[in-house]
C-alpha cells in the first residue's frame, strides 16, 4: 500500500506513542478529521503534545513522524539532564491550585517561571472555592496578585463559566499537582472531553497517578483544528528548570528582578554574602523568604554556566 506524506498536529502523547490529527483542507465534518497512531522515526524523544508534524502513513491509521515542524514555543521541565516536554504552540498556561490536596507554592513559583521564560501568558486558577479552607489560600495568593499575576477563583465541579471567555479560541495547557481539578475543569469546558478524573491510585497509596498521557481536547468539537482547546497533563510534583540560566531565572521573579545590581557582589548568590539586597528585602517576611528560597533553589540547580 502506498504511504502518503501528511501534516498534522500531535493531540496526545503516551510514552513513545502519539496520536496525530491530520490537517485536511476539505474537512467539513468532525468525522473527516482523521486520527493516526504514530511513533517517531528513529525513536527520538522530541515530540510534544501540540506539535505540528510531518508524518507518513498508508491508510491503516498507523504512521511514523518524520519531522517536527518549528514551534512557536515549548513548555518543558528538566531535572539535571532529564528533560520532559509538556506541550508546545501554546497561547496560555493555567496553573491549577486548590486548597486540597496541600498545594505546593514551590511548584506554583516554578511553573510561573517556566511559562514566563517560554514567553507564554500564565494565569493562576484557584479551584475548589466551595471548600472552607479556600479563604486562607486565596489570601496567601495576594502576594502573587500584587506581583501582577492574574488569579481566577472557581469551582470546577459547580461551574466553569468564569474560565470560558479566557480560554476561548486559544490553546491552553493545564498544569499542576495531581488532584487539583485539572481534568474536572477540562470536562466542564470541552464538551466531549470525558477526561478521566481522580486518577490517584489508592491501591498503590503512593500518590502515583495513573494518567501518564497528555491530551488535547478541542473546545469546539465541530472545528477540532481551530476554535481553541485545552491540554490536560498528568500531575506534576516538581518543575525543574535546570536548562535556564541563573539570569533568566531571576528575570522571571518580578520582585527580585527589580533588586538586580543592588547586592554588594555582582555574582551574589543571595545565600550568606554580606550586603545582599535580596536577603535584606526578604528579612522577617515569610512569603518573601519562601520566594527567595525558590529562586535560590532554581539557580543552584541550573546546569548552564553563569555569565557573571
Ligand atoms: N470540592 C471540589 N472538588 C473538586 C473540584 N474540582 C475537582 N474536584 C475534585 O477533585 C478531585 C480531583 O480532580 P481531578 O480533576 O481528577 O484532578 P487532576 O488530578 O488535577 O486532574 C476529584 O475528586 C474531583 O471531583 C471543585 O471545584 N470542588
Ligand atoms: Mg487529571
Ligand atoms: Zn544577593
Amino acid at each position: 500500500m502506498k504511504s502518503l506524506r501528511r501534516i498534522g498536529r500531535v493531540v496526545a502523547t503516551y510514552g513513545r506513542h502519539y496520536d496525530v490529527q491530520e490537517h485536511r483542507v476539505e474537512a467539513l465534518l468532525p468525522e473527516d478529521w482523521a486520527l493516526f497512531q504514530c511513533v517517531r522515526r528513529g525513536k527520538r524523544h522530541d515530540v510534544a503534545c501540540g506539535d505540528e508534524v510531518e508524518f507518513v502513513s498508508d491508510s491503516t491509521g498507523q504512521g511514523v513522524i518524520e519531522t517536527v515542524l518549528p514551534r512557536r514555543n515549548l513548555l518543558y521541565r528538566a531535572d539535571g539532564q532529564r528533560e520532559k516536554m509538556l506541550a508546545s504552540n501554546l497561547d496560555l498556561v493555567l496553573v491549577v491550585l486548590a486548597p486540597e490536596p496541600t498545594p505546593s507554592e514551590a511548584l506554583l513559583s516554578h511553573a510561573l517561571v517556566a511559562a514566563q521564560s517560554a514567553g507564554i501568558e500564565a494565569w493562576i486558577i484557584l479551584n475548589k472555592k466551595d471548600l472552607a479552607q479556600m479563604e486562607g489560600l486565596s489570601q496567601a495568593l495576594d502576594y502573587y496578585r500584587l506581583l501582577g499575576y492574574s488569579v481566577l477563583e472557581m469551582s470546577a465541579l459547580e461551574n466553569c463559566d468564569a474560565l470560558r471567555a479566557l480560554v476561548s479560541q486559544r490553546v491552553s495547557l493545564l498544569v499542576g499537582q495531581s488532584g487539583m481539578g485539572k481534568s474536572t475543569l477540562v470536562n466542564g469546558l470541552a464538551p466531549q472531553a470525558r477526561a478521566q478524573t481522580n486518577t490517584i491510585s489508592e491501591a498503590l497509596d503512593s500518590g502515583r497517578h495513573t494518567t501518564t498521557f497528555t491530551r488535547y481536547y478541542p473546545l469546539d468539537p465541530a472545528q477540532p483544528g481551530s476554535g481553541g482547546g485545552l491540554i490536560d497533563s498528568p500531575g506534576l510534583q516538581a518543575f525543574g528548570l535546570s536548562y535556564l540560566r541563573p539570569e533568566q531565572i531571576v528575570q522571571a521573579f518580578p520582585e527580585f528582578e527589580r533588586l538586580l545590581g543592588q547586592c554588594r557582589f555582582a555574582n551574589c548568590r543571595h545565600l550568606t554574602e554580606p550586603d545582599c539586597a535580596f536577603r535584606a528585602w526578604a528579612r522577617g517576611n515569610t512569603q518573601r523568604l519562601a520566594r527567595l528560597g525558590y529562586l535560590v533553589q532554581l539557580q543552584a540547580a541550573s546546569t548552564v554556566k553563569r555569565h557573571l
